[in-house]
């Protein structure tokens, strides 16, 4: 059952239960706290999906919530600023899938009344780049602009690197499906480098650039712990309740795993 109905339930009973009332809980207390948790629990997670088309974003929507949605391999896929109600494994999340910048002048400023209209709307902001991605002039100066403006506040937002298994030097093992040494440092390396680009324009929390590979389930739940750490607190749950992360090992070979003791 899901967090948030067990809490409706606890909040539900007769009598105050003992663990609430040694909290000093009175059954009044209880029944607004019970009003607040319904209303909370219809109201989905909300995220702002930032990136170019292609960098996957609808991918890694589905990796972390289980949720189908169509992705694209030949032609760009999802609509601008389409605000589409998913459906994971687990229940409803509010995404508003928005391009990037640095396409065309025009539809740059576009792009940015988007950003100054939905942003400050969300819960979180997830902003997805290529791993191997090495242009940040247009993200340095939109951020720095919207932070400027307070349209954005740095601790609601995650860059995500994804596609990291494309990453060179280096090569994907796909027998234990992780990178190779040599790419898991060349992934260190942009990491690090995007991270300190992006500090010099937006007071960025702590592992808020959070490498990571879509399509082959690896740490997406990395990912979305930062996303997590981005909802302000009273929203945390909400994430966290329809999060269901694709299995990484999935894609490890079946003799490694049996062998590791898995399934
Ligand atoms: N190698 C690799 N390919 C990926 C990864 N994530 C997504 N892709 C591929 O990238 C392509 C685009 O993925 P989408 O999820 O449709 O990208 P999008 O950003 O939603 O694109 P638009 O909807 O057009 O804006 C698809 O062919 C995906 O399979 C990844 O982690 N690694
Ligand atoms: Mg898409």
């Amino acid at each position: 059952m899901r967090l948030i109905q067990r809490l409706i339930d606890l909040l539900s009973s007769e009598e105050v239960p003992a663990p609430l009332r040694a909290l000093g809980l009175s059954r009044e207390k209880m029944r607004l706290l019970k009003v607040e948790a319904e209303k909370a629990a219809n109201m989905p997670p909300r995220i702002a999906l930032i990136g170019e088309t292609g960098v996957g974003k609808s991918t890694t929507i589905n990796a972390l919530f289980n949720a189908g949605r169509p992705v694209s391999h030949t032609e760009a896929c999802t609509k601008a600023d389409a605000e589409v109600r998913y459906t994971g494994s687990k229940g409803a999340i509010d995404v508003v899938d928005m391009p990037g910048i640095g396409e065309d002048v025009e539809a740059d400023k576009a792009h940015l009344d988007t950003y100054r209209r939905v942003l400050p709307t969300v819960d979180v902001i997830l902003w997805v780049l290529k791993a191997d991605n090495r242009a940040m002039t247009n993200i340095q100066h939109v951020l720095r602009e919207l932070v400027v403006e307070k349209a954005i506040e740095p601790r609601h937002i995650v860059i995500g690197l994804n596609q990291v298994d494309l990453v060179q030097p280096g090569a994907w093992n796909t027998t234990i499906n992780m990178p190779s040494l040599e790419q898991e440092e060349s992934i260190n390396a942009r990491t690090r480098d995007i991270e300190q680009k992006l500090r010099r324009v937006c007071a960025l929390p702590e592992e808020r650039v959070v490498p990571y590979s879509a399509i082959k389930a690896y740490a997406t739940e990395r990912l979305l712990q930062a996303m997590i750490d981005a909802c302000d607190r009273k929203r945390q749950w909400a994430l966290f309740d329809r999060a269901d992360c694709a299995d990484f090992t999935s894609l490890v070979d079946p003799t490694l795993l049996k062998l590791a003791g898995g399934n």
